[in-house]
């Protein structure tokens, strides 16, 4: 869906449907802005403009033919005590998409316009009411597949990591401080901190950075899940454990060498976390051009991949050549076969028989082993989950270090201060101190209508 950063004319009064498509007991439709009573009014049977605020209503939607369009409850929320932090209207109708549709309808022939996707946060943002770590936070609560997801959009929301980076703010401050009244005052020997107390304290904070950064490793395999993909040669079993590891079968499995030439993945869930899990063609040297196209996309994968899961079977002579040096547990398949040989020495190697189901426990356990290898996050740890948090950290480190070095060199204080603001502006970045339009139209434009 394109997003249109007007940006947002800020006087508009908006209005969506704020609950999912399709068939429910009840649907909420809601209108936020300063004209948000005076649209409601018009449409609804009551005295809507004398309600106390939080208090819910019984009455009718009503169009401007005096046509009866349901029987609703509405809900009036005066600035600033509202998600948006502007008078807002929540209508809660029936669920049928049909007559939220009209209900929709009718409040926009009365004045409202129709919300672009996540415009009633953005508003939330503009109106002091989240900062903008805390917006993101929203559309992750919503889109959280997982218990782990959902505490770290929690925390989020709560504002533990805009604590966090405003307290490197706040401590980089003061060494500006210091560093400012070095630059004015030079001859006076300013003596409460001297230059290797303050690279001590920058130090400090660039490793503190550095901790909350490394959180990403935990944070992106929270939110966004894992790719695991299933390479090997061809009849190695990459299929039926495929299928194994699902509980259904979902790839076509037969005897002849090269079974699977496209890419086939499907959702998995494990533990508290969730994969795509990746099944591609066997790996070998083929004249065949449909198998040699497969055969490329299967190497690309397994490059892309997050871990690969190399499927070898007992029964033959196997080749490791093609096997990724890293990010890889080896799969021992058919070992139900009489002729099947004992494991070779590699390291992270799980044996299975995908057709008979033995191993397939312990090879889920190696799986959760290798992703928490430094162990798994603490419940109370503050996680960095989004890719443009963790950039901007990164370039704030970097930032640190420029002025770190220019500090130890013995550089004029003058020449440290703008690398001291970008630190403080990528930091900024992240909650949104400092931000351009496009970003946040990058940011908003992820939301759905009515959020
Ligand atoms: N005995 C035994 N046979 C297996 C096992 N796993 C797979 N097979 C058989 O090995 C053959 C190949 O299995 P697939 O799962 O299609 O192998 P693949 O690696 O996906 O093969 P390609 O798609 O051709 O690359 C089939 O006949 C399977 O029934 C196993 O654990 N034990
Ligand atoms: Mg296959």
């Amino acid at each position: 869906m394109e997003f249109i950063h007007r940006p947002y004319q800020q006087g508009d009064t908006i209005a969506a449907i704020a609950t999912p498509p399709g068939e429910g007991g009840v649907a909420v439709v809601r209108i936020s802005g300063n004209q948000a009573l005076d649209v409601a009014a018009q449409v609804y049977s009551g005295p809507i403009r004398n309600y106390k605020s939080h208090t819910a209503h019984l009455g009718k939607i009503v169009d401007a033919e005096d046509r009866i369009i349901d029987e609703v409850l509405a809900i009036v929320m005066l600035a600033p005590r509202s998600y948006t932090g502007e008078d807002t209207v929540e209508i809660h109708c029936h669920g049928g998409s049909l007559i939220t549709r009209r209900v929709l309808e009718t409040i926009l022939k009365a004045g409202a316009r129709p919300a672009d996707p996540g415009e009633f946060t953005f508003k939330a943002y503009i109106n002091g009411k989240l900062d903008l770590a805390q917006a993101e936070a929203v559309q992750q609560l919503i889109s959280a597949k997982n218990d782990l997801a959902l505490h770290a959009a929690e925390h989020q929301l709560q504002g533990r990591l805009s604590a966090h980076i405003l307290t490197f703010q706040k401590k980089l401050v003061d060494i500006a401080a210091i560093l400012e009244a070095w630059v004015d005052f030079p001859e006076e020997d300013l003596e409460f901190a001297s230059m290797d107390e303050v690279v001590a304290i920058l130090f400090n904070i660039q490793q503190e950075m550095q901790r909350l950064a490394a959180t990403y490793h935990h944070g992106k395999i929270v939110s966004h899940g894992i790719s695991l993909c299933l390479a090997g040669p061809p009849n190695a079993g990459k299929s039926s454990l495929m299928n194994a590891l699902l509980g259904k079968e979902r790839a076509i499995v037969t005897d002849i060498p090269g079974t699977t030439r496209d890419v086939l993945d499907d959702e998995m869930k494990l533990g508290h976390l969730h994969f795509r899990l990746i099944d591609t063609a066997g790996i070998r040297d083929t004249e065949e051009i449909i198998e040699q196209i497969g055969i490329r996309r299967s190497k690309a994968e397994m490059q892309q991949a997050d871990l690969v899961l190399f499927v070898l079977d007992a029964s033959c002579e196997f080749d490791l050549s093609i096997a990724p040096q890293e990010k890889t547990l080896f799969v021992w398949n058919k070992i139900d076969l009489p002729d099947a040989m004992p494991p070779p020495p590699l390291p992270h190697l799980v044996s299975v028989s995908a057709k008979e189901g033995i191993g397939i426990d312990a090879l889920q356990a190696a799986i959760e082993k290798w992703i928490w290898q430094k162990g798994p996050p603490s419940k109370d740890e503050v996680v960095i989950t989004s890719v443009r948090h963790h950039q901007a950290l990164l370039n704030a480190i970097e930032a640190l270090q420029i002025l770190i070095d220019g500090l130890k060199t013995g550089i004029s204080p003058e020449f440290v201060s703008s690398d001291m603001r970008k630190v403080l502006s990528e930091l900024g970045a992240i909650i949104g101190t400092n931000i351009t339009e496009d970003i946040l139209s990058a940011i908003f434009s992820k939301f759905c209508i009515g959020k």
